[in-house]
């Protein structure tokens, strides 16, 4: 029998299954399922309900629940062998959370297999809807939480991150500041990976470190609820609580729900599912400390991994729980390929391979130019008064704008990881600018670090479908190894490595200073 394992994402706008052999080392099935196509009837928007005020981002928890049906069905209908699967676990978007009523716990230990998710979930929730991560309107509640937890560098230090409006303890604050009786009806909170797992294991499952971590609530080195935080948040929230557990670790046997209805192995093992971010570090092959990988999306992240935990004392970054262990964090850059775009616009440059071809022309450092594209309100650093700012740079010369952008870019991805105090010796890049050699040469000089393309469809699905491989070996005794475990599924591009020109790193060695100061100067400035 094949031994294959589950792994779930439960994203804004899609739930995607990853199914992986661990015996011949490969991705036998995926599959997404894209919200408001599948299922209109929720009246979803790229997955999140219309709201009158534009801060305010809900969706339907019953939506991920009917997806769950609706997938299921599909692999069944797709002939996926769900009687060999040996284990399931999952990723959720990070920080939305779900609110149960004392119902929950009874209907998900008696899933009936003739009724959809959505029948048997009738009357289990506390509040209908789940404010997720692109939620904005709690900056009151991040206010009042920071101030009682001592200041940013305070809270950082003990959740992990700054208060953030999108982090679900300043969520459930505004819930129970608004609605005091339903937050008092709420038996049990749970977050988007939580309730999933719920729903696989037929009872309210465990948060894990990994997105236990994006709630401002679980001390970040001792991995529990954080007494202070908690009592910063809202009243009696101890006992809404679920326990908290390491990614990956056995709930138990899934529920018959899913055996009746689907075929799924009746042996098999629902695990603790994480964030959506932790999972995608482990598909993406980060599993030892001191690993690094660059998503070059529509936004720009860094990942990395630590041993030991060191928060950012300037609240800008994010530190999570690994689910291979030690810690990640998350650092968010939101001009990513959008400001590269409004720079290849502006120059009236046709393709993303003649800019690449423009970022070749300019020679590294651009002569001290440095250009700072705040298109958008960025996250880091915090702007909130967009704007673009040049220094000692021509704005009529397109190569040199070219390559600024991107050079500002990296140099504030060095300047702002520089207190995860890790120096790694390769870094694994991803997303779409991944793919112009010249800009990883600037990537790899300016990090003065080799650089190696890693292309991986569904990360974290596929990091979901390791953890499940990784619980069930552990159950079983078999002592599973993180470096053997991925070995095969997130390795780099052939041929796609770039070293540093150790010339061009020196220029940057220097640069960054001058791109610190012109940057304090543009934030003074707005
Ligand atoms: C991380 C975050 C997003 C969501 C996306 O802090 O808010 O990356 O996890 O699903």
């Amino acid at each position: 029998m094949a031994k294959l394992f589950l792994g779930l994402d439960s994203s804004t706008q899609s739930l995607s299954a990853v199914v992986i052999d661990l015996d011949t080392r490969k991705v036998v099935y995926e599959k997404s399922l894209n919200f408001d196509q599948a299922l209109p009837q929720f009246k979803t928007r790229n997955g999140v309900l219309p709201h009158r005020d534009p801060l305010v981002k809900h969706s339907p928890p019953l939506l991920w629940a009917a997806a769950l049906d609706l997938l299921f069905a599909q692999m069944k209908k797709d002939k996926v062998a769900l009687g060999n699967i040996l284990a399931v676990s999952g990723s959720g978007q990070q920080h939305g959370s779900v609110y149960f009523n004392d119902k929950a716990a009874p209907a998900l230990a008696g899933l009936d297999p003739k009724k959809s998710l959505v029948e048997n979930l009738a009357g289990v929730f506390a509040r209908k809807t789940s404010p997720v991560w692109m939620d904005s309107s709690t900056a009151p509640e991040c206010a009042e939480i920071r101030k009682k937890l001592g200041g940013i560098k305070f809270t950082a230090s003990r959740t992990g991150s700054d208060t953030f409006e999108r982090f679900t303890g300043p969520q459930i604050r505004k819930f129970y500041k608004t609605e005091p009786k339903a937050y008092e009806k709420t038996a049990s909170i749970a977050l988007v990976s939580s309730f999933m797992a719920s729903l696989l294991a037929g009872q309210i499952a465990p948060i894990d470190f990994g997105d236990g971590a994006g709630m401002n609530l679980m001390d970040i080195r001792r991995r529990n609820w954080n007494h202070d935080a908690l009592k910063a948040t809202a009243p009696s929230l101890a006992k809404k609580l679920p326990a908290l557990a390491e990614p990956g670790k056995v709930i138990g046997p899934v529920s018959p729900y899913f055996v009746r209805k689907f075929g799924l192995n009746p042996e098999a093992i629902a695990t603790v599912w994480t964030g959506d971010n932790p999972a995608s570090a482990v598909g993406l092959g980060l599993i030892k400390p001191g690993q690094v990988a660059i998503s070059l999306g529509t936004s720009d992240t860094f990942f990395g991994t630590m041993e030991k935990c060191s928060t950012d004392e300037s609240g800008e970054g994010h530190v999570f729980g690994s689910p291979a262990g030690g810690y990640l964090t998350l650092i968010c850059f939101k001009n990513g390929s959008l400001a590269r775009e409004k720079i290849r616009e502006y120059y009236k440059i046709s393709d993303w391979k003649k800019f690449g071809e423009r970022v070749a022309q300019a020679p590294p450092g651009n002569g001290g130019g440095i250009l700072l594209p705040w298109f958008e309100p960025e996250i880091v650093p915090r702007v909130n008064r967009p704007g673009v700012h040049r220094f000692d740079l021509d704005e009529k010369n397109a190569a040199a704008n070219c390559r600024a952008i991107f050079e500002a870019q990296m140099l504030s991805m060095r300047l702002h990881s520089q207190w995860m105090q890790v120096t790694p010796e390769k870094i694994f890049v991803t997303g779409g600018a991944a793919n112009d050699r010249a800009l990883l040469q600037v990537l790899a000089d300016v990090m003065n670090c080799r650089v190696l393309r890693i292309e991986v469809a569904k990360s974290a699905a596929l990091g979901a479908a390791l953890s499940a491989a990784y619980g069930w070996l552990a159950a079983a005794g078999k002592n599973p190894q993180w470096d053997k475990l991925v070995a095969g599924f997130s390795a780099p591009v052939p041929g796609s490595e770039i070293k540093p020109d150790k010339k061009a790193a020196r220029i940057y060695d220097q640069l960054i200073e001058k791109y610190a100061a012109c940057e304090s100067d543009a934030l003074d400035a707005v």
